[in-house]
C-alpha cells in the first residue's frame, strides 16, 4: 500500500500518474501548499525538504519525484515503461529523466518563484532567464523528437515521457507553452489520450490542460 502526499498539479502529479497506470493500491494525502503545511513539523519528518511529493512505501517515506518515477517504473515491469538495465536504451532513459529533473524542472522554480530564488529586486530578470532556459529546452527536445520520436526513446513511451508531460503542463500559461512546438504538442496529445490521464486530472480536480 502506498500513500502519496501531493498537491494538485505539483511535482507529485507524475508519481500519482504512475500509481494510476500501475493500478497500484494507494491513498492520497493532500498537502495544502498555500497554507504552508509542507513546512509543518509532522511533514518535515517525512520530507525534510518541505516539498511534495512524498510517497510512503509500506509506511516508509521516500521523496524526489524523478526518483519515485524510476522506482515505480521498475516496481511494475508490466507497464513496460523502463528499458532493460544495462541496455543503451536504459542509458538514454536515465539521460532524459535526469535532464528533465536536473535542468528543466529547476528552471520552473525560478519561473514560478523568482523572488524566492533571486530576491525581490531581481525577480523580473530571474523570471526572464528562466523563461529563456525553458524555451531553449523545448526547442532542443522538439529537435530530438523530430526524426527520433514520437516519444523520447522512439516508438514506445517510457516513464521519461510522463515526466516531460508534467513539465509541459506547467508551461501552459507561459508566453510560449511547450505545445507551441509541434513535436511536443504531438507527444502531449498522445500522453493525454491515455485513460490514466483523465483519471489523474479528475482525482486531482484539475480543470486546466486536461
Ligand atoms: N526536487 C523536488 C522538488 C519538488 C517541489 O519543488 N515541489 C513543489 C511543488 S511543485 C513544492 O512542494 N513546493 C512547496 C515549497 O517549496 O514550499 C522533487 O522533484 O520532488
Amino acid at each position: 500500500m502506498y500513500t502519496l502526499y501531493y498537491a494538485p498539479g505539483a511535482a507529485s502529479f507524475v508519481v500519482h500518474w504512475l500509481l494510476i497506470e500501475a493500478g497500484a493500491p494507494y491513498r492520497l494525502q493532500r498537502v495544502d501548499l498555500q497554507a504552508g503545511e509542507q513546512r509543518s513539523a509532522a511533514y518535515l519528518k517525512l520530507n525534510p525538504n518541505g516539498v511534495v511529493p512524498t510517497l510512503l512505501i509500506d509506511g516508509q517515506p521516500a521523496c524526489e519525484a524523478a526518483a519515485l518515477l524510476l522506482h515505480l517504473a521498475d516496481t511494475f515491469p508490466a507497464l513496460a515503461l523502463a528499458p532493460a538495465v544495462g541496455s543503451l536504451e536504459r542509458a538514454r532513459y536515465y539521460q532524459w529523466i535526469l535532464h528533465l529533473a536536473n535542468t528543466v524542472q529547476p528552471a520552473f522554480r525560478y519561473w514560478f518563484l523568482a523572488a524566492e530564488a533571486a530576491g525581490e529586486a531581481n525577480a523580473d530578470v530571474a523570471k526572464g532567464k528562466a523563461c529563456g532556459r525553458i524555451e531553449a529546452a523545448w526547442q532542443r527536445i522538439d529537435d530530438h523528437l523530430q526524426g527520433n520520436g514520437p516519444y523520447l526513446l522512439g516508438e514506445k513511451p517510457s516513464a521519461a515521457d510522463f515526466l516531460l508531460t508534467m513539465l509541459m503542463r506547467w508551461s501552459r500559461n507561459m508566453p510560449h507553452p511547450a505545445t507551441q512546438w509541434p513535436q511536443l504538442a504531438a507527444l502531449a496529445q498522445r500522453m493525454k489520450a491515455r485513460p490514466s490521464f483523465a483519471k489523474l486530472c479528475a482525482a486531482e480536480e484539475l480543470t486546466e490542460w486536461t
